[in-house]
């Protein structure tokens, strides 16, 4: 037996509601089926930095505890996962490639979306968007289109993968600030929201009463 099966991972989290980069590993983690604990860190409240930096140098969440080790960074810990379990990658290595180009671009890029369009689960607008985040929403519309249409969808590499999780707070800002998308990718963002470990966490995310004002200022 695998030493972690005995010992429970820990993943230390941001607000469900805000913090994107907490749901991708969290979704990875639920999908692997390893059981895990977590911890909510509150972001942007006083003192919540020091619990950050207590927690990894790296001053961030997510970072999952492995018996006392810590790993930051959303995708170390889902290549932490995908060592452990088989099929959190498409199996065809070049499809394999391409998923780890797709996710790297998410975890690297879309700069205005990101800012323009945080994650925020509860929120509804129809307030027009700035012009950079309608081009890079096009531009992943494009992405997911092509991916969905070459991999027979209902998931970008067909079965449910790492790019599925990269992808999965970017379609819930699609909802967030209804932005502009085809019909395939419209599908594909249903089919993301509708899955019951996503469920799981933004039932989490309504109940939460904590609020980021700033976060839910943005493009208000
Ligand atoms: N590249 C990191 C980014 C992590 C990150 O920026 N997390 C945000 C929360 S979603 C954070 O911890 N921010 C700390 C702060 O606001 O000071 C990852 O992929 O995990």
């Amino acid at each position: 037996m695998v030493e972690h099966e005995t010992t429970p991972l820990k993943l230390f989290i941001g607000n469900y509601n805000y913090s994107s980069w907490s749901l991708r590993p969290w979704l990875v983690l639920r999908k692997a089926e390893l059981p895990f604990v977590e911890e909510v860190i509150n972001l942007d409240v006083p003192g919540y930095k020091d619990r950050l930096l207590e927690v990894s140098d790296a001053g961030t969440v997510p970072v999952l505890d492995v018996r006392g080790e810590r790993i930051p960074d959303s995708l170390a810990i889902s290549e932490f996962c995908a060592k452990a379990v088989p099929n959190l990658w498409p199996k065809d290595p070049v499809d394999k490639a391409e998923a780890k180009r797709v996710v790297t671009l998410m975890h690297e890029g879309f700069p205005h979306i990101r800012r323009e369009a945080p994650m925020n689960l509860r929120r509804r607008t129809e307030t027009k968007m700035p012009q950079s985040c309608l081009d890079e929403a096009a531009e992943i519309s494009d992405m997911w289109d092509e991916l969905l249409g070459r991999h027979n969808g209902p998931y970008l590499f067909n079965d449910w993968s790492i790019a599925d999780a990269f992808y999965t707070p970017v379609a819930t800002r699609f909802t967030s600030y209804g932005l502009p998308r085809s019909h395939r990718s419209d599908t594909y963002i249903s089919e993301l929201m509708s899955d019951p470990d996503f469920q799981d966490w933004e039932m989490q995310a309504f109940s939460e009463t904590h609020i980021l004002p700033e976060t839910d200022a943005v493009n208000r």
